[in-house]
């Protein structure tokens, strides 16, 4: 048997997925949790907490962790890794790792001891930046100024200087810890250090993720000089890559074949950014399908074949790992926001779809939320706000079921708002992520974009798209062929626009464009 394997670096979990590209069947799926599998971590939601809400940074150390303990998991269940015959995968965009040597330059990875022990040493910096934290503002404007100005930037990296990218959280720790920068041999981003890990050696940054540092000249695939000497000196020595997608990067280190029973010298494929790898997992490489991704993170994206950037600034060019490019927009405040309003409300994922579903009705009758839980990138909001509008009991927060519609509603209506630079209006939605399983949250998603809603038999789209990515580079064969067998939307779940609901949004969406014009 000839199986290919995805793993997906997320913001909350390390997962697994495999596929047995013959049946067309998925034959694993498997996922380590950070915070419940590993607590020691003190990370319930992947990251460390931190007294000012605009620093987000996770302990590298977690991530290396659960790459052990999620094979281990894997071949004590059973499963013959040793029938794995590629590997690619993703990992959550823009975080970055720093390394004071190359991984295995100073001893290959021994099979005798724990991989934390042996990345420990190597790490220069203790901690990671991730996608969360928005603490680089002072430095994205100080990039900008350097190059000639935000457009400048937008035109060369395909986004403006943006707080969570990489080049501006670089920027930030080489002004605020010189010498510790200066003691850093090399920078990953979360992809390519997962990657790295599994082929036991430093592998490059690939082109799909790569674009989302602020530091990559898109016409050109290469990193633009501008942009590295706008950011921190010598950076470029710093950085492996960037790759297409689809190269093979490295094979699996022998540390996973002693102790895990991988086979000997299987391809390991570049690693890319979890949205530009669920691109891919939900078939939607070619121009004209848009996917809403409802995880940590919410994300609107779509491949391009020419990049087009956003006037307004909050939409990024991404790789597209199939060729040519992705736009994407993202928004912090997805399941946090909700999972928060659950929380609030009291309610389960099942009681809070009852409240959208029979409770309340579209348009939540005029009730409106601004649901900045945490800090927001689209619209910029830096200091978490949350506000409500409407009836007193609404306002007051006691009315539970209209909190859990207005959350979803105002979610939905900002991303209506801030996609429309794309140029598109889509009859159709393809959703996935963990929340995409919560009806109502997709009637809502379906009433406000008047959109059919689609889903995935599978779930986790990021390490799927991984896995048809080994497969697709491994067999050479087309990604037609991949995609109907693997990324066949849901028979039995298409949600349709409920036509009552047809003009109901019109006044909560001038408001709520209103709200966010003062914001943003
Ligand atoms: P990521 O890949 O960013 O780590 P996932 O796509 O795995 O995230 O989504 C995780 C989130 O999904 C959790 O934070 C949780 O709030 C949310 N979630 C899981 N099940 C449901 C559900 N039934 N309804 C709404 N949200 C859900
Ligand atoms: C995209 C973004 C997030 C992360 C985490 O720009 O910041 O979607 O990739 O999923």
């Amino acid at each position: 048997m000839a199986y290919y394997l995805g793993l997906d670096s997320s913001t909350q979990s390390l997962s697994a997925l495999a596929i047995d590209v013959e049946h067309g069947t998925v034959v694993l799926e498997e996922s380590v949790n950070f915070g419940r599998d590993l607590p020691h971590y003190a990370s319930p939601h992947g990251f460390l907490e931190d007294p000012d809400p605009q620093i987000k940074h996770a302990n590298p150390l977690m991530w290396v962790e659960a790459l052990d303990v999620l094979l281990a998991k894997l071949a004590g269940s059973g499963f013959d890794l040793s029938q794995i015959a590629a590997v690619s995968g993703a990992g959550q965009q823009h975080g970055s790792v720093y390394l004071k040597s190359g991984i295995g330059e100073v001893a290959p990875l021994s099979p005798d001891k724990p991989l934390v022990e042996q990345i420990a040493p190597i790490l220069s910096r203790e901690t990671s930046p991730i996608w969360m934290d928005s603490s680089t503002s002072a430095v994205c404007s100080e990039i900008a100024r350097a190059v000639g100005g935000d457009a400048i930037v937008t035109q060369i990296t395909g986004s403006r200087a943006i707080e969570r990218f990489t080049g501006p959280q670089i920027r930030k720790f080489y002004l605020e810890e010189p010498e510790v920068y200066a003691a850093t041999q090399e920078i990953h981003l979360v992809s390519s250090f997962m990657a790295s890990l599994l082929a036991g050696k430093s592998v490059p940054i690939d082109l799909g993720d790569g674009a989302g540092m602020n530091l990559l000249d898109l016409a050109s695939a290469s990193f633009s000089q501008k942009m590295l000497d706008a950011t921190a000196p010598e950076l470029r020595a710093r950085l492996k890559g960037p790759v297409p997608s689809q190269e093979q990067v490295g094979v699996v280190a022998d540390y996973f074949v002693k102790k895990f029973g991988f086979r000997t010298n299987v391809p390991i494929y570049a690693f890319t950014g979890d949205n530009p790898s669920s691109l891919i997992g939900m078939g939607a490489s070619e121009p004209g399908t848009a996917v809403v991704s409802l995880g940590t993170s919410d994300t609107v994206f779509a491949a391009m074949r020419h990049p087009r950037t956003d006037p307004q600034g909050f939409g990024h060019v991404f790789g597209n790992p199939a060729g040519g490019f992705m736009c994407l927009i993202c928004f912090a405040n997805g399941s946090l926001a909700r999972e928060k309003v659950a929380e609030q409300a009291g309610y389960d994922w099942q009681s809070f779809a009852r409240a959208i579903l029979e409770e309340t009705a579209p348009g939540n009758g005029g009730n409106l939320m601004l649901p900045f839980f945490v800090p927001e990138m689209t619209p910029k909001v830096l200091k978490p706000e949350v506000r409500r509008f409407g009836s007193p009991d609404f306002v007051a927060g006691n009315d539970k079921k209209a909190l859990a519609r207005a959350v979803v509603e105002a979610q939905a209506l900002s991303m209506q708002h801030h996609s429309r630079w794309i140029g598109e209006t889509p009859t159709r939605l393809l959703v996935t992520g963990g929340a995409s399983k919560n009806r109502g949250i997709l009637q809502v998603l379906a009433d406000v974009f008047e959109a059919e809603i689609r889903t995935l038999s599978v779930g986790n789209s990021s390490a799927l798209g991984g896995a048809l990515r080994a497969a697709q580079a491994a067999l050479a064969c087309s990604w037609a062929e991949l995609y109907e067998r693997f990324a066949a939307p849901d028979p039995d779940l298409i949600l349709r626009p409920d036509p009552r609901a047809r003009g109901t949004y019109d006044a909560l969406r001038t408001a709520l464009t209103r709200e966010l014009q003062k914001l943003g």
